[in-house]
């Protein structure tokens, strides 16, 4: 049978070091952002909306603190990986590990030392690296220094840590992303540019202020990774997914485009070189007066990224009408109920065929070859009597999106990989929840922290397997 997927095809599975590695005082690491966030649902969302309130609380447990300790089990974890056949494995790099407050200017030698392992243990199974640079970790000291990316001083901070990268991982890592769901600055402030918008009379003001800065130091680290080594990859990375229109009412069809607008804002920047007309003409109706410096707009025109990568859980629907709207105010990305849609336990709704949407919709807009870095269900999982993990419910949402990554690969969509949210269980991102496990590999750890953090393979783990190794062809 030939497949729709091409020869080369990258599938594989994503992390990042704010979730899974724990030893957050190991080594010389500084804080991350994560290290003064609690758990559960509620508490978690207050204190990411509020982070200088949060900084001062105790809370006593802090999941990130420990966490799955990939710090200390990656050799098995990332066995566990090859033996499913991984052929990238998407992780990322914490800043605070290499650079404990962010401004320092010489790398710490034990965090750098620790990515070196990792990266030989992929090598030894032949798994290519994927890196992201930042994701949700800019060290915790730079938002009491300078409330994070609101100052232009962070370009120059990144760039450094960047050129420690670069330099060190010169000849084991080809693919990095520079920012992970860089839209996530205008959501979760905090996470996406370690800062609190709360005092700011235009909030706004000061995210898209921090989104420029972000955009600035993306495209400069894109000429610095070229320079150092012409083979590198560089992509931008957004957290995508469709916004539909809540009936045909050209108004709720004008609002949901104005919507997803607000993603494509970043990628229109990485990749077209410049601000979209409608986003200038949006910054002066919201009073929005960005300080640009004169050489910005060369350097965003000149060093746009080489690929487009892109995180896709569910879709969304929006209605002009914002009483509609209004109910559904305290997710990170609000939506209606879509009637045709399933909703997962975390109130996400899943939508294979958004997939080919998003997928032909990035394409069209950008005409380069597409990522996919993050797709996955969040839910609870139960050991059953047979001491396994039917997680059937996973295998399926994973079924019904892979197979749409294909069809839009027929479609004509240039894509040069997969690698699926939270391969082995980490901690939630938005809840902080052990609960909502994404892996084809359980973690006993629960919400409380209890557990022996040993590893078991999920029934997602062999049918994972199988699909790597029909590149994608056997779904069943
Ligand atoms: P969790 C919200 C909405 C969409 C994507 O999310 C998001 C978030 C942040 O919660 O982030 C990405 O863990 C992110 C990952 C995160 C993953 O989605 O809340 O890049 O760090 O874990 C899933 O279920």
């Amino acid at each position: 049978m030939t497949s729709k997927f091409p020869e080369n095809f990258l599938w594989g599975g994503a992390t990042a070091a704010n979730q899974c590695e724990g030893a957050y005082q190991e080594g010389g690491k500084g804080m991350s952002l994560v290290d003064v966030l609690p758990t559960g649902p509620n508490g978690r969302m207050e204190a990411l909306l509020n982070p200088n309130k949060a900084v001062e609380t105790d809370y006593g447990f802090y999941p990130s603190h420990k966490s799955i300790d990939h710090f200390h089990h990656y050799q098995e974890d990332i066995k566990l990986f090859a033996e499913m056949g991984f052929k990238v494995y998407r992780l990322s790099i914490s800043w605070p590990r290499i650079f404990p407050n962010g401004d320092e200017k010489i790398p710490n030698e034990a965090g750098l030392e620790f990515y070196d392992k990792v990266f030989a243990e992929c090598k030894k199974y032949n798994i290519e690296p994927l890196v992201t640079i930042n994701h949700f970790d800019t060290p915790l000291a730079l938002l009491d220094k300078c409330n994070g990316w609101t100052d232009r001083v962070l370009i120059d901070y990144y760039l450094n840590f960047c050129e420690a990268l670069f330099k060190r991982y010169k000849d084991v890592v080809k693919y990095w992303l520079t920012f992970n769901e860089i839209n996530m600055i205008l959501h979760l402030p905090f996470l996406g540019g370690g800062m609190d918008v709360t005092q700011a009379s235009n909030p706004k003001q000061l995210q898209y202020q921090a989104a420029h800065h972000q955009l600035v130091a993306s495209a400069l680290a894109t000429k610095l990774a070229h320079e150092i080594n012409p083979d590198f990859q560089i992509g931008c990375m957004l957290a995508a997914g469709k916004t539909y229109p809540a009936t045909p009412n050209p108004k709720d069809v004008f609002e949901a485009m104005k919507i997803d607008r607000e993603g494509y804002f970043f990628v229109d920047v990485q990749s077209r070189g410049y601000y979209p007309n409608y986003a200038k003409s949006m910054f002066k109706k919201e009073n929005i007066n960005l300080k640009i410096e004169d050489t910005d707009e060369e350097i965003l025109r000149k060093y746009t990224v080489d690929f487009i990568s892109f995180s896709y859980y569910a879709s969304k629907m929006t209605s002009a009408d914002p009483e509609k709207m209004a109910e559904t105010e305290g997710n990170v990305f609000p939506s209606l109920k879509n009637p045709y849609l399933k909703t997962s336990e975390w109130g996400w709704q899943t939508d294979a065929l958004g997939m080919r949407v998003t997928m032909n919709d990035l394409y069209d807009r950008y005409q380069k070859p597409l990522f996919i870095v993050e797709n996955g269900l969040g839910a609870k999982d139960t050991i059953t009597e047979d001491g396994k993990i039917h997680d059937d419910y996973r295998i399926e949402y994973l079924r019904d999106n892979i197979e749409e990554m294909g069809n839009a690969i027929e479609d004509g969509v240039e894509c040069l990989g997969y690698t699926s949210w939270g391969c082995i269980d980490l901690i939630s991102a938005g809840t902080g929840e052990m609960a909502k496990r994404y892996g084809y590999i359980y973690v006993d750890r629960d919400n409380e922290g209890n557990g022996s953090l040993k590893r078991m393979k999920k029934d997602s783990f062999d049918w994972y397997k199988k699909v790597i190794a029909s590149n994608g062809e056997d779904l069943a």
